[in-house]
């Protein structure tokens, strides 16, 4: 039996909708992010890093919301749905894999850090200094950074329907945290073709009976 260790408003959809698109069972253990937005301690127990998803297959735990994704579609996906065929779609199939993690994400969770320096839990004292520190580097890199990077992504798939080619696959499994992160933040101006994507990825009955099980990945807005 697979477990999955789902905490609301994370990056634990992503294996939600995977489960869901192969069809397979599963339980969900919930746990609800904390006023700060950390996970719960019981998250501890199961994986020492605290973090979701984890997901639990007989025995073993997993982590890594990529690692997980990869780990499914070689034990679970027989017939290869969620993995493109051709040479140069699993490419691009194993690059957005790892590019949502290893590039965009952080520039995100950079985002979120620097744009909260003036508030708490920053003490009183620093906040203005830290409000001028986190504006200043937004303004001076990070900024430059995430509509280089927006700009990226409608290159692409202006190009294509899915991440990896004509066929939806675990890389845009992969990629709804950030992509609709990025939607929600709403400061790179129109991401048509993104947006697209995103009403795509909305209307397959795979995707609403994930969030219908973990719940809405609605990012607060900037
Ligand atoms: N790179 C990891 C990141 C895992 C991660 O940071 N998960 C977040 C939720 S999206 C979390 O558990 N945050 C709660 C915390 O840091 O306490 C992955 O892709 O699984």
């Amino acid at each position: 039996m697979l477990t999955l260790h789902h905490l609301n408003l994370s990056r634990s959809q992503r294996v939600l909708w995977a489960l869901e698109e192969l069809h397979l069972p599963y339980e969900i253990v919930h746990y609800q992010r904390e006023p700060t937005m950390l996970a719960p301690a019981a998250l501890k127990k199961v994986h020492p890093l605290g973090k979701s998803p984890v997901l639990e297959d007989d025995g073993q735990v997993l982590a890594e919301s990529g690692a997980i994704l990869e780990y499914l579609q070689e034990n679970y996906d027989p017939d290869s749905r969620l993995k493109p065929a051709s040479a140069a779609d699993r490419i691009q199939y194993r690059f957005w894999l790892h590019y949502a993690e290893g590039s965009l994400m952080p520039l995100l969770l950079m985002k979120l850090v620097f744009s909260q320096l003036g508030k708490r839990p920053v003490p009183v004292g620093l906040r203005t200094v830290g409000k001028v520190l986190g504006k200043g580097i937004q303004k001076a890199w990070l900024d430059k950074q995430l509509a280089t990077h927006a700009g990226f992504i409608e290159a692409h798939l202006a190009e294509h329907i899915w991440f990896a080619g004509e066929q939806m696959s675990m890389a845009d499994i992969q990629m709804i945290y950030p992509a609709f992160a990025l939607l929600a933040r709403g400061e790179q101006g129109p991401l048509p073709h993104l947006e697209r994507w995103k009403q795509r990825v909305e209307a397959l009955p795979a995707w609403q009976k994930a969030i219908a099980q973990g719940g809405p990945l609605d990012f607060p807005g900037s």
